[in-house]
């Protein structure tokens, strides 16, 4: 399986993030990425290649123009207001009583494009979650070219990213310009089956009315889980969307056996869909050492996972996600790999 993978990724440090009321270090951070790719070398799963560069009209597809120009020029007007210590962070959002209406400032700006205080801006964010979306858009060109898999090591991640919406770490939303890039490239039905721990809110929104993308996710309970607002069994869609949504969510601890039983779900779901395509969005965070995550998902497991996905025997893009047991991701994301390509 060929792995697409772009040093640019490096550019996105963030410094820090709210958590349990204290400022920590962002736990995605640049080791994550390398610790996969070198666990793809030392696996041999194949070669790595850079991206291309498909320019803005496949991510235009899926986030609006408006937001993609706050993005890309968000730094060079806070570094121009003479701020340049800091991230960029967001601090107030326009919850219920508040006007939904874009105010001039950069920091008014950054609370309406935002929906949590999880994705920082960096002078060298943009170029990084741009690079990004590119690996998954060469990733979904080898599919399309007629490959059987394809591997995006994507970082930053990008599901918890709407269609003007920055959230949970994520900017721009590879797999739903991945997937959109497959239906514009003459695939009739895309699958997503979402893997991470956390439910993703950006891709289920993105597809929620339409029914050429099925999107399947398994993940903590946004009772108790973030992102808190989303994610719940009886979002199913809407509109022509209806019946095109599975939420699978699941108890905190939840291990195996309950996470293998949720993944058959999901598949069955899928294969009766027939997708031309199935794209997963690989996040590792269900592992039981993830520092943010409460899955118990051992390494063997995800072997399993892999092996599970290849049984749906349809051309299969995997997008990277989330996963923050830094030592172990690249074990636990290559094994999802392997297990697939063994299988
Ligand atoms: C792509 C992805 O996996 N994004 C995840 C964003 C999660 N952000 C919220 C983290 C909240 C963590 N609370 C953990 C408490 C541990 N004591
Ligand atoms: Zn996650």
């Amino acid at each position: 399986m060929l792995t697409f993978y772009s040093d640019d990724h490096r550019l996105h440090h963030g410094r820090c993030e709210l958590i349990d009321g204290e400022l920590k270090p962002c736990f995605e951070m640049p080791s994550r990425a390398d610790h996969v790719l070198q666990r793809v070398k030392e696996r041999n799963l194949g070669e790595v290649r850079g991206p291309n560069d498909f320019g803005m009209a496949p991510i235009e597809r899926i986030h609006g123009a408006d937001y993609l120009t706050f993005l890309e020029g968000a730094w060079a007007r806070w570094a121009a207001a003479g701020n340049p210590n800091g991230d960029l962070l967001p601090f107030t959002w326009p919850a219920r009583t508040l006007r939904h209406k874009l105010p001039d400032s950069l920091h008014g700006q950054l609370g309406y494009y935002s929906f949590d205080g999880g994705a920082p801006i960096t002078a060298g964010t943009w170029q990084a979650v741009y690079s990004s979306a590119q690996v998954a858009l060469s990733a979904q060109r080898e599919i399309a070219a007629g490959a059987r898999s394809a591997f995006a090591l994507c970082r930053p991640p990008g599901h918890h990213a709407a269609a003007d919406l920055m959230g949970g770490y994520c900017y721009l939303n590879n797999a739903a310009i991945a997937a959109q890039a497959c239906l514009d490239q003459g695939a009739l039905r895309v699958a997503i089956l979402d893997v991470d721990y956390h439910h993703g809110n950006g891709t289920q929104s993105i597809f929620y009315a339409r029914n050429d993308v099925l999107v399947t996710s398994i993940h903590g309970d946004p009772s108790f889980e973030f992102p808190f607002f989303l994610g719940y069994a009886d979002e199913v869609g809407e509109g022509a969307g209806r019946g095109f949504n599975l939420n699978l969510p699941l108890a905190a601890g939840s291990a195996w056996d309950a996470w293998g039983a949720a993944l058959d779900s999901a598949c069955q779901r899928i294969a009766a869909y027939a997708p031309d395509v199935v794209l997963v969005s690989l996040g590792v965070d269900t592992f039981k050492d993830d520092p943010i995550s409460q899955f118990k998902l051992d390494s063997p497991d995800y072997l399993r996972m892999g092996q599970r996905i290849a049984a749906l025997g349809k051309p299969t893009l995997f997008v990277m996600e989330g996963g923050y047991a830094v030592a172990e991701i690249g074990i636990n994301a290559v094994n999802v790999l392997e297990g697939f390509q063994g299988a």
